[in-house]
């Protein structure tokens, strides 16, 4: 449940008036906030409090994490000069911060941390559009106007990524999760030939260490199979696919995760529990299956809904319902 923290007052609290970067530069108070959701939902799983540009912005990167916005770059990356930008990642000099928050958070929980990074597309979009987008003008007109420029800076992601993700399972991480947030705006086609490679370079790099991996992007039913094909164990899966036809489309080789639209539970127990039960059943239809949120819990979400749920989430038994 990405960021289950914001609807917390216990969150809202401890951030106060410190940027997110900041607090993620903070390992006490990373390590407070990543216990904080398992703490009041007594979820199976904790994940990283950290974000996709850290590593980016660790490196110098001049990227801040804009409040009701996100990221937003000062200089977005246009030209195939702005690729020098990127430096190779030293994880202990540039993110001690990130190893040290996994020590603490190793010592502190009992269940499995999730470490994480931006694949290459999603990153790339944020340092070439300068911050969120909505068409992805710049970034297409990039991958299909100067293909070199292109392979080349989502090649130094990749690597950016693969630097980040086996510093942490060196600390001591459970499993990742490789977040391709915005794929879905891609077609097939553009997705197979342009993003593809390089995420899969990633998740084969990590796979080496025997970590299980995660990816998911929003919006990508269309992509799932090609999504599903780059090495990865397990794939997310947004709430505009059920898990039935992402089975379908998948094939029973990989675990789902998935997939609970977040405005349900805005809606209150019952719509969540009802449209929980129906993914429980497919879920497990299919095989394996990770319950999830379809992408991050929405910060007006009231606490008391998730934890109910939650619990409702722990007491299913396939066998009683089928
Ligand atoms: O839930 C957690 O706290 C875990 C830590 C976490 C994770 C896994 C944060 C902290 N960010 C992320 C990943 C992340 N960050 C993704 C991938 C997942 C997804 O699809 O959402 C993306 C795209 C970002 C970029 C980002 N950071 C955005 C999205 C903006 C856009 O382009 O629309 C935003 C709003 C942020 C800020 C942020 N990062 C994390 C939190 C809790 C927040 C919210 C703001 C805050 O509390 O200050």
């Amino acid at each position: 449940m990405r960021q289950a923290g914001r609807s917390l007052p216990e969150y809202r609290a401890m951030r106060r008036s410190e940027s997110i970067l900041e607090a993620v530069r903070n390992p006490e108070l990373a390590c407070e906030i990543t216990l904080q959701p398992v703490r009041r939902y007594g979820v199976d799983a904790a994940i990283l409090f950290s974000d996709i540009v850290v590593p980016a912005a660790a490196i110098g990167v001049g990227i801040e994490i804009v409040a009701g916005r996100g990221p937003v770059i000062g200089e977005p990356f246009r030209r195939a000069k702005d690729i020098n930008r990127l430096r190779p990642l030293e994880p202990e000099v540039d993110t001690p911060y990130v190893i040290e928050t996994i020590k603490m958070l190793k010592g502190a929980l009992d269940v499995p941390l999730i470490g994480f990074a931006g694949a290459p597309f999603t990153v790339a979009s944020y340092l070439i559009e300068g911050g969120p987008s909505r068409n992805f003008t710049h970034t297409k007109a990039l991958m299909h106007t100067d293909e070199s420029t292109w392979f080349a800076l989502v090649d130094r992601l990749a690597d950016l990524a693969i630097a980040s993700l086996v510093s942490q399972i060196e600390a001591g991480v459970d499993a990742i999760q490789l977040f391709d947030s915005w794929a879905g705006s891609l077609s097939r086609r553009d997705y197979a030939y342009f993003v593809q490679p390089a995420t899969t370079k990633v998740l084969e790099a990590v796979g080496g260490t025997g970590c299980a991996r995660i990816h998911f992007g929003v919006g990508t039913g269309e992509l799932l199979d090609l999504m599903a094909d780059t090495g990865t164990d397990v794939i997310g899966v947004d709430w505009r696919t059920s898990l039935a036809e992402a089975s379908t489309r998948v094939g029973t080789h990989r675990a789902l995760q998935g997939n609970l639209d977040p405005a349900l539970v805005v809606a209150g127990y019952e719509p969540a529990r009802q449209e929980s039960e129906r993914i429980l059943r497919e879920g497990a239809k299919h095989g394996g299956h990770i319950f999830n949120l379809g992408h991050g819990v929405l910060p007006e979400t009231d606490p008391d809904v998730l934890t109910r749920l939650v619990e409702y989430i722990h007491s299913w038994d396939p066998r009683a319902t089928q």
